[in-house]
């Protein structure tokens, strides 16, 4: 006789494993508009850490200098955290006053 046939023999509860793993949230990095910034560094930022193509780089640069704002990509907390740090950094570094943040999807 098998251990769990034993186990409901003796009534005793089994309780089946559920391999489940829960959905991590997921984060909208955001970039936000300036006066200052100039349009060509938004563009290698969005190239540099959120790997886009020049030309989808030069759209959402542009949607966000008309919009006030606009999404670089969506990731999980840690990496959205990362990217945040990486551009504030390197924004920074250049003396450029561009903004990153980020919010629940
Ligand atoms: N508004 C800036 C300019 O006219 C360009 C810019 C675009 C700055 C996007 C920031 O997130 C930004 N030079």
């Amino acid at each position: 006789m098998s251990y769990r046939q034993q186990q409901r023999d003796d009534n005793v509860a089994v309780q089946e494993s559920k391999p489940k793993l829960k959905k991590p949230r997921l984060y909208k990095v955001l970039l936000l508009n300036d006066d200052y910034t100039p349009m060509e560094f938004v563009v290698v930022v969005l190239e540099r850490f959120f790997g886009k193509q020049r030309e989808q780089a030069v759209r959402i640069m542009l949607h966000v200098h008309q919009k006030g704002v606009g999404v670089c990509g969506v990731f999980t907390r840690d990496i959205a955290e990362t990217k945040v740090q990486l551009v504030m950094d390197f924004s920074r570094d250049h003396q450029h006053p561009l903004q990153c943040t980020m919010e629940p999807d």
